[in-house]
């Protein structure tokens, strides 16, 4: 049987520049590909990214009698159209789908004749049965995942799509501002366990335990080796400041035992960082911890409760001056100063302008920081998006969940508002509640304004 795992993505990514969070490779694929080879179960790959346009997708089925595919929900659309033309080029081919839109959205899903076999939930100890004899399953099947990520495999990267692109260190991957490429991205931890209502990931994916921090050392070794040097990592777990032995261990092995304290992009949230600060501040300094994302989401008491976030926006102010602090000390003693990676959500259901003022004065008084401003996004599989969805209020639907930054995703929103208020045009409303200094940064977000 010939197999074709296609990976899927924005056409033209890997064909002309592009925006570095577009070229991300897929994790889900790399393993799943790698549980496959060790099978002796042959997948050739293919990249939509590859594509200048959707005519030369049909010559690229041809002779395929299985097609694999990754799907979440925002890449569901492309899945939609790559299974249909698969089904004209096979007519008897196998479309076997699995991921977190078949996890969240089965009905939808389903609701597509062209998807032959949809997989929900993981699918470590499935995939090689059901690319076997996918005969043998029903069409909606529930998968198997591992217990740990200790047992998975370590991915073999060269499983990947190759661009072929001169500013493309494939197997690694390039640079985007967080530090210097090439750039090793890892998956330490699989769920966040928080209950933020427009995420929830916890109540979708089964807990799994997280990888020794041996393991994650000796991968990021060994990629050096192999394909290094290796420039900066991407630790790409929704939580990566969770676990607090964990990351002691961390703390005390990465410096010691990478070939390279490599400077690192990971994830935490703003009340544990005041309630370990101290942890905190060790990470960010010794270990080189030198792109921090923080969720703040919202710079107002009212939304983040809103949004179920658990933090408030004291909690936010005390993890940006602690900070700003270290950023301060570190460029005194001449070394560089840690930054934000700021997550923001406008247009929130339920969200006043002073609500939003509150969350651009909150941007203000970060010193050192990439915003990262989505407008709020209603997933399936997510609390609020569900509720949304069944409302009849998401603008999201099976042609265009993959959207633009400035594009409209739930009825009722003023995006006109949070438009001008990204233009800087509220500036002096929101300069009003703020001291001098921090009223000097300029109030144009819009070119911050990502894809959600
Ligand atoms: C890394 C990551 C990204 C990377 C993507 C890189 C890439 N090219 O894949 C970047 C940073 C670009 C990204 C962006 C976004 N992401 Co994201 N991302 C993640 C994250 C943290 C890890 C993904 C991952 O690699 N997981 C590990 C692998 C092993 O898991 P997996 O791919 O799901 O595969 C497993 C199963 O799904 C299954 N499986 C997968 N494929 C198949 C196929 C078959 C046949 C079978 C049987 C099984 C199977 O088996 C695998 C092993 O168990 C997840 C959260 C998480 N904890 O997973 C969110 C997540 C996937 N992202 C999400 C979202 C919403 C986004 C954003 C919209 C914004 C945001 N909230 O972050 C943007 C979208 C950008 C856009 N519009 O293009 C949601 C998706 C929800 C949904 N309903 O689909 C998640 C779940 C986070 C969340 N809780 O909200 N993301
Ligand atoms: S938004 Fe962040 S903190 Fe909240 S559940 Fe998701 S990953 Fe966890």
């Amino acid at each position: 049987m010939k197999r074709l795992w296609l990976d899927i993505g924005d056409l033209g990514v890997y064909t002309r520049p592009s925006g570095a969070h577009d070229r991300w490779q897929d994790h889900g694929m790399g393993l799943l590909r790698t549980i496959l080879r060790d099978a002796g179960v042959e997948t050739d790959m293919f990249s939509l990214r590859s594509l200048r346009s959707w005519k030369e997708l049909p010559k690229r089925f041809e002779g395929t009698d299985m097609l694999i595919m990754n799907v979440r929900s925002y890449t569901f659309p492309f899945a939609y159209k790559a299974a249909q033309t698969f089904k004209q080029v096979n007519p008897k081919g196998w479309a076997l789908t699995g991921g977190m839109h078949a996890t969240v959205a089965p009905d939808e899903m389903e609701g597509i004749d062209a998807f032959d076999r949809i997989c929900q939930g993981p699918g470590e100890n499935s995939i090689v049965g059901l690319a076997q004899d996918p005969a043998a399953f029903p069409r909606l099947t529930l998968g198997q995942g591992a217990k740990t990520m200790a047992d998975w495999p370590m991915m073999d990267r060269t499983l990947w799509p190759n661009p072929h692109l001169k500013d493309f260190p494939w197997p690694l991957e390039p640079e985007c501002g967080w530090g210097p490429g090439p750039v090793a991205t890892i998956i330490t931890s699989r769920v966040c366990p928080w209950q933020c209502v427009f995420c929830n990931e916890a109540s979708f994916i089964p807990n799994m335990g997280r990888k020794s921090v041996d393991q994650v050392i000796d991968e990021l070794n060994f990629l050096d080796d192999h394909y290094g040097p290796l420039g900066s990592v991407v630790i790409h777990d929704s939580m990566f400041f969770q676990q607090p032995h964990w990351l002691r261990e961390w703390l005390e092995k990465y410096p010691r035992k990478a070939h390279k304290v490599w400077p690192y992009w990971a994830a935490g949230r703003s009340d544990t960082v005041r309630e370990w600060p101290d942890l905190f501040e060790a990470l960010v300094r010794e270990t080189n911890w030198r792109t921090v994302s923080i969720g703040f989401e919202s710079g107002s008491d009212r939304v983040l409760k809103i949004l179920n976030k658990e933090c408030t926006a004291e909690d936010n102010n005390i993890a940006i001056d602690l900070l700003n602090r270290i950023g301060d000390d570190m460029e005194k003693q001449g070394k560089p100063a840690p930054k934000f990676w700021a997550n923001i959500m406008l247009g929130i259901p339920g969200e006043t302008p002073a609500d939003a003022f509150e969350t651009i004065r909150m941007l203000k008084r970060m010193k050192r920081v990439m915003p990262s401003i989505a407008y709020y996004a209603p997933y399936p599989g997510s609390a609020l998006g569900y509720q949304l969805i069944a409302e009849g209020k998401s603008l999201m639907s099976k042609d265009n969940y993959h959207r633009y930054p400035k594009d409209e995703k739930v009825k009722g929103i003023d995006y006109k508002f949070y438009n001008r208020l990204l233009a800087g045009k509220y500036d002096r409303e929101i300069n009003q509640g703020l001291p001098m200094p921090m009223q000097r940064k300029s109030g144009n977000f819009l070119s911050w304004l990502i894809k959600a």
